[in-house]
């Protein structure tokens, strides 16, 4: 009979509200600041990913959303798998020198696997992919291979993949320390605070443009880290402070001051991509309308009751607590009546409402 080992598991979306932007080294995927981020509901914005392995497969292979892809092609996709592959091996040689009989230990870090990944929401969204993407990846060879190590521990495995990927490992709040050795052994994703901490916290994702970015993150980061005078300044002075303010304001549930920097570290990012040469604009028009309503909203409650964050594209994501999460969102469908929203009742558990 074949032997077949097999791992399922899904991985969610996270969304920045301290911005990863620069590597200080590009093939180990280590970041020039800390960044934080909140990890969303897994039902909605997830990446489910199979991994089977078996003596039978004479070759690794990857299907993404149903296409076969050639893993050879992407080196982060050979380095992550490769990665896993050696905590594998030492396992094996760990149950072998505690003299664990031959015939008991299965030598899975020398077989093939194949890997079938799909996402939950349309890639053409614009929607950030590959955070969910490896972070499913290397969690479902961590539960393939039977990895003792740390999710911390694994979440280096995931950052080789794609930087943001190691804090789709954890759910609920999460911090990627960016270290400061050379071998990335300091760099690791870590929990803050986990899902149930702030349970009125919401996230509503408006869908400006499902045009793909022109410029990629990777691509658009290492030009801003060559050429923009303001990032030094960011990366020194500026980030430090900001990662220490608002793990503090997560831990006393502080929405006020959670919004403040969430807005802030977002427009510092945006100025950091146009003091880039040449410059890089992902907000359009649109995007930026949804800041000022975001404002005006505020102004409107004498407080900051919701919060705009943009990636390396026009969509925006706001954060608000629940009940002034109805009103915004009103408010944004009636300024834009056939935009696009995706609305998480609360950004960790059941239920999400598109409309
Ligand atoms: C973030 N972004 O912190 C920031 C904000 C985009 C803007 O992480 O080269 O796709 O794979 O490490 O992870 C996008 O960067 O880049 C990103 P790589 P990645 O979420």
């Amino acid at each position: 009979m074949t032997k077949i080992y097999e791992a399922t598991v899904t991985a969610p979306v996270n969304i920045a509200v301290i911005k990863y932007w620069g590597k200080r080294d590009s093939a180990l995927i280590l970041p020039t600041n800390s960044s934080l981020s909140v990890t969303l509901s897994q039902d909605h914005l997830s990446t489910r990913t199979t991994i089977r392995a078996s003596p039978e497969f004479s070759t690794d292979r990857l299907w993404l959303n149903g296409i076969e892809e050639d893993i050879s092609a992407s080196k982060r996709l050979v380095n992550s798998i490769t990665t896993a592959r050696k905590l594998r091996a030492a396992l094996e040689k760990k149950q072998r020198d505690d003299g664990v009989a031959s015939e008991d230990i299965v030598l899975l870090s020398e077989w093939s696997i194949h890997v079938c990944s799909e996402n939950n929401f349309p890639t053409a969204a614009g929607l950030a992919s590959s955070a969910s993407g490896y972070a499913a990846l290397v969690s479902a060879l961590g539960a393939l291979f039977q990895l003792p190590q740390s999710t911390s521990d694994l979440s280096r495995v995931a950052r080789v993949g794609s930087g943001s990927a190691c804090r789709s490992m954890f759910g609920g709040f999460v911090a990627w320390r960016a270290g400061e050795s050379n071998d990335g052994s300091d760099s690791f994703a870590v929990q803050v605070a986990d899902r149930h901490h702030w349970p009125d916290l919401q996230a509503l994702i408006l869908i400006v443009s499902e045009k793909k970015k022109t410029i990629s993150s990777t691509a658009g980061m290492q030009t801003t880290v060559e050429t923009s005078d303001l990032f030094a300044e960011r990366v020194r002075n500026v980030v430090p402070k900001r990662m220490a303010a608002m793990e503090k304001a997560i831990a006393e549930r502080d929405f006020g001051t959670f919004a403040e920097i969430t807005m802030r570290d977002s427009n510092q990012f945006h100025a950091v991509c146009l003091d880039t040469y040449p410059p890089i604009s992902y907000m359009n028009d649109v995007s930026r309308s949804i800041a000022s309503i975001v404002h005006a909203f505020n102004t409107a409650r004498g407080r900051a009751a919701a919060a705009y964050t943009y990636d390396a594209g026009p969509n925006a994501v706001i954060y608000a607590l629940k009940d002034d999460m109805r009103d915004l969102a009103e408010l944004v469908t009636y300024c834009f009546p056939r935009g696009s929203t995706i609305l998480s009742e609360d950004f960790y558990a059941d239920p999400f409402n598109m409309f």
